[in-house]
């Protein structure tokens, strides 16, 4: 042990300043010589504790002459201070020195680069809608949006489709009682918009619609459609074939062709499906039109008479036309995607090519 005991010098007859002169260098030069905080406890304790160097001392005062008493009591007392101070400062170094360790350790170089959190990628659906939207927001189109879950008025009776009619069938859905349901199309938001009665309309609904269908590459129980609605007076097929044909360039490309095929609706007379040139191979036939040349978008015609009318707009003065775009429809046909079913799933892994 380095704390050596001087008991032994004492023996030898050395007088009491000298003993605490002795006392006091060794104890200053062990500190001095000390590395690590905790031996200097140790240290305090073989110099000033109960049974330490000191106070030894101060026991041995008893054989000194009276008068010499209160000198050498109060030069022990100076050796006491000198030691505790000189350990306090050395505790006060050892603690800086820790603090400055500590903190070069933990240095933050606050100009390093971040860690990078996963990135989400839009959806092809949404790209596919805003990109929608902004075709029509162009042609001073509003878009709105209603409720889910409908009335059978607004989603059947007001478009022509009575109970018992067999075009519901085609469209059959969630019932939620027996007026109460989950909307097929999104035309009752423009039953609403027309019940308003702030004319000309234009506007288009996007939105979720459901079909009791099972799910597979090309249909889906719940899915999405945009439909268009424009009434105003003077409102002819002319306009509607303009509008689609301008929608079907910007959405597909400047060389995008459409073709009007005849067709029925309950809601819309005379009405059309409406088919697009493959952009993919311009009309010569590929995989993805499967060899026709063309591709069914959508659905349309003029918005009937009696529409109009049970919506409180007079025939007469107003006609209108309107249209119905199966959002997946579009979206897959865009981004080249054989399976519906993917859109629905969020695989980041499929989501991320968009
Ligand atoms: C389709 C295409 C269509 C409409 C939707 C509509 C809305 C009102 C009045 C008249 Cl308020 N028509 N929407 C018109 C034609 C086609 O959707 O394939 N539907 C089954």
């Amino acid at each position: 042990m380095f704390i050596k005991s001087i008991q032994n010098e004492e023996r030898r007859g050395i007088n009491m300043k000298d003993k605490l002169k002795k006392i006091m260098d060794t104890a200053i030069e062990q500190i001095d010589a000390t590395e690590q905080l905790d031996k200097l406890n140790d240290i305090k304790v073989v110099f000033l504790g109960k049974k330490g160097e000191l106070t030894s001392l101060l026991k041995s005062m008893k054989d000194l002459a009276p008068e010499d008493r209160p000198k050498a009591g109060q030069m022990v007392n100076e050796a006491r201070a000198k030691i505790e101070g000189k350990l306090e400062a050395k505790k006060k170094e050892f603690e800086k020195a820790l603090l400055e360790e500590k903190l070069a350790s933990e240095k933050i170089d606050v100009t390093l680069p971040g860690t990078k959190l996963p990135e989400g990628h839009r959806h092809p659906g949404n790209i596919t809608l805003e990109e929608v939207e902004n075709i029509f927001i162009g042609m001073g189109y509003k878009v709105v949006e209603g409720p889910e879950i409908e009335k059978d008025y607004y989603n059947f009776e007001a478009l022509n489709i009575p109970a018992d009619h067999p075009a519901k069938d085609e469209q059959d859905t969630f019932y939620i009682t027996q007026d109460i349901l989950l909307r097929t199309q999104t035309s009752s938001v423009q039953v609403h918009e027309m019940e308003k009665g702030e004319l000309p309309i234009r506007m288009i609904a996007p939105g979720r619609v459901f079909r009791s269908d099972e799910m597979d590459a090309t249909h889906s129980p719940t899915f999405h459609q945009i439909e268009g609605l424009v009434v105003d007076k003077g409102i002819t097929f002319a306009d509607l074939k303009g509008t689609l044909q301008e929608f079907a360039k910007r959405l597909f490309g400047e060389e995008t062709k459409i073709k009007f095929r005849p067709h029925h609706f309950q809601f819309t007379e005379p009405s059309a499906e409406v088919d697009v040139s493959c952009f993919k191979c311009g009309g010569k036939g590929c995989r993805f039109c499967k060899g026709s040349g063309w591709v069914e978008i959508l659905g349309c015609g003029m918005v009937h008479p009696h529409v109009l009318e049970m919506s409180g707009i007079n025939p007469e003065e107003y006609s209108g036309f309107a249209f119905g775009v199966g959002l997946e429809r579009i979206a897959l046909f865009k981004y080249e995607i054989d399976d519906m079913r993917l859109l629905y799933e969020n695989d980041t892994r499929f989501l991320k090519q968009f």
